[in-house]
C-alpha cells in the first residue's frame, strides 16, 4: 500500500543557536521529521525547501525514498552544492523516519542492522592555554569519553578557530566576527601543546586535532611530522577540501593519519581523497551529503579502500542529523568514529532525542524510526536569529580560510 505525502513544511527557529526542520506527514498521519541546518546560510536552505522542493512532494508515495531522492537529485538540474543538498538531505531523512515509523523499526534495522555494540564517538575540548584545556579535557575523560578533540589558544593573539578568547571581542552589530590568525606562530606553538596533552592523558586516550583548512601542503606536511611522536587518533582539514590532490602531497611527508569531509556534500568531494588513499577518515555529515541514501554509497566506497568514516556531529546541525548518523553509523562496517559535540540546553527543549551515551559510546534509539520528536510549540519561543561563524584575516587583513 502506498502511503501518500499530504504535506511538507519547514520551521526555522533558534533554540541556542538557528536550525531549520523539515516536517513531512503522510495520509495515514505518520509524521517523518528532517534536518535542513547549514550554519549562517539557514534561510537560503528554508527557502529552496519552502519554494522548490515542499510543493513537488505533495501526492508523492512517502516509501519510494530513493526513487524521491533520484529525482530531487537529478530533477533539478543544478545539482550538488550545500544548499541543494542540506535540502535534499533533510527530506530523506524524513522519509526515512517515515519508513521506520511506518514498519514500527528503528532505521538502523532497515540497514542491515548493528554490526557493533555502540559507536565510538570523540568529545570537544579547548582552552585557550594549556592548564584550561588539560581541564577541559579531564572532564570530558570523567564523562566517559574516550576519544578527544583538543584545540588550543595561540600566545598573544586575540582568538583562534575553536578556542573563545579571554579578551571580550569587539561587537559585531550583526556581521560576522573577525578573527585575526598565524600559521607560524600556530605551528610553532601547536606541537608542544599536543606533546604535553598526550603526556597529561597517557597512551590510550585517542587524541584528535582540527587545523580548519587552514594551511598550505607544505606547511601541513610540517606539521603532521612534528605531531608523529604524540600519535594522533587524526589531524584535521589541514588545507582546503576543493583540492584533492593537496592531501597527496602532505601524506607523502607524514604518518599522522589525516581526516577531511566536513564541508564536502557529494561522493564526487571525496572520491579522489578515497581512492588515491590520501586519507585515512572521510567526514561527511550525513544530512550535508544529501541524507542517508547517498551517505551509504560514500561509506560502501571508502571501504574499497580501508578508508573509514567519521561523520560530522557539531552542535550547528541539530540532533535529527545526529540520530540519522548513529542509526548509519552502527551499521556502517568501516566506522571510525562519531563526532559529538552536545547541543545547548535550549536545543534539547525542542529536539528531544532517544539516543543515549554509555562510557565513550553512543547508542542509536529503539524506537520507529529515526527516534527524535520535535515540539513545534516549544520551537515558537525561539525565532530564528541572524548570526554568522566567524571570518578569519591575516593580521595585513587579508582573508584566510576559517
Ligand atoms: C568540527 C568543525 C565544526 C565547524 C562547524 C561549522 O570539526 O566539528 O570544524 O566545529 O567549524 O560545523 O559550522
Ligand atoms: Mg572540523
Amino acid at each position: 500500500m502506498p502511503s501518500i505525502i499530504e504535506s511538507a513544511e519547514v520551521i526555522v527557529c533558534s533554540p541556542g543557536r538557528n536550525y531549520v526542520t523539515v516536517k513531512i506527514v503522510t495520509s495515514d498521519g505518520v509524521v517523518g521529521w528532517g534536518d535542513a541546518t547549514v550554519n549562517g546560510r539557514e534561510l537560503a536552505v528554508a527557502s529552496y525547501l519552502r519554494d522548490h522542493v515542499c510543493p513537488l512532494l505533495i501526492g508523492r508515495d512517502a516509501q519510494r525514498i530513493e526513487q524521491t531522492w533520484q529525482w530531487l537529485y537529478k530533477g533539478g538540474y543544478w545539482r550538488r552544492g550545500p544548499i541543494t543538498m542540506a535540502a535534499i538531505g533533510a527530506v530523506d531523512l524524513a522519509l526515512w523516519d517515515i519508513k521506520g515509523k511506518e514498519l514500527g523499526v528503528p532505521v538502523y534495522q532497515l540497514l542491515g542492522g548493528a554490526v557493533r555494540e555502540g559507536v565510538l564517538t570523540y568529545a570537544h575540548a579547548s582552552g585557550w592555554e594549556v592548564p584550561q584545556l588539560l581541564d577541559a579535557i579531564d572532564e570530558k575523560l570523567e564523562a566517559g569519553y574516550l576519544a578527544v578533540r583538543a584545540q588550543s589558544g595561540i600566545p598573544g593573539r586575540r582568538s583562534v578557530y575553536a578556542v573563545a578568547s579571554p579578551e571580550p571581542g569587539e561587537p559585531t552589530n550583526g556581521f560576522p566576527p573577525v578573527e585575526v590568525w598565524d600559521t607560524d606562530a600556530y605551528l610553532r606553538h601547536i606541537p608542544g601543546v599536543l606533546e604535553t596533552v598526550r603526556s597529561h592523558v597517557g597512551d590510550s586516550v585517542r587524541l584528535l586535532h582540527d587545523a580548519h583548512h587552514r594551511l598550505t601542503p607544505i606547511e601541513a606536511a610540517r606539521l603532521g611530522k612534528d605531531l608523529e611522536p604524540v600519535r594522533l587518533f587524526w589531524l584535521e582539514d589541514v588545507t582546503p577540501g576543493e583540492n584533492q590532490e593537496a592531501l597527496r602531497l602532505v601524506r607523502q611527508h607524514t604518518t599522522t593519519p589525516l581526516a577531511i569531509g566536513e564541508v564536502f556534500n557529494t561522493i564526487w568531494d571525496c572520491m579522489g581523497f578515497i581512492s588515491g588513499q590520501y586519507i585515512d577518515f572521510v567526514r561527511t555529515s550525513v544530512m550535508h551529503a544529501g541524507g542517508i541514501s547517498p551517505s551509504r554509497r560514500i561509506n560502501d566506497y571508502a571501504s574499497l579502500y580501508q578508508v573509514k568514516v567519521a561523520p560530522h556531529g557539531p552542535s550547528d546541525v541539530s540532533p535529527i542529523t545526529m540520530a540519522a548518523s548513529l542509526h548509519l553509523d552502527i551499521a556502517t562496517p568501516n566506522l571510525g568514529i562519531q563526532e559529538y559535540m552536545g547541543y545547548p540546553r535550549e536545543a534539547l527543549s525542542v529536539f528531544q532525542p532517544d539516543y543515549s551515551f554509555d562510557k565513550g559510546y553512543l547508542h542509536p534509539s529503539d524506537a520507529p524510526g529515526l527516534g527524535v520528536e520535535f515540539d513545534e510549540v516549544a520551537a515558537r519561543a525561539f525565532p530564528y536569529e541572524r548570526s554568522y561563524l566567524p571570518v578569519a584575516e591575516r593580521e595585513d587583513g587579508t582573508p584566510i580560510d576559517w
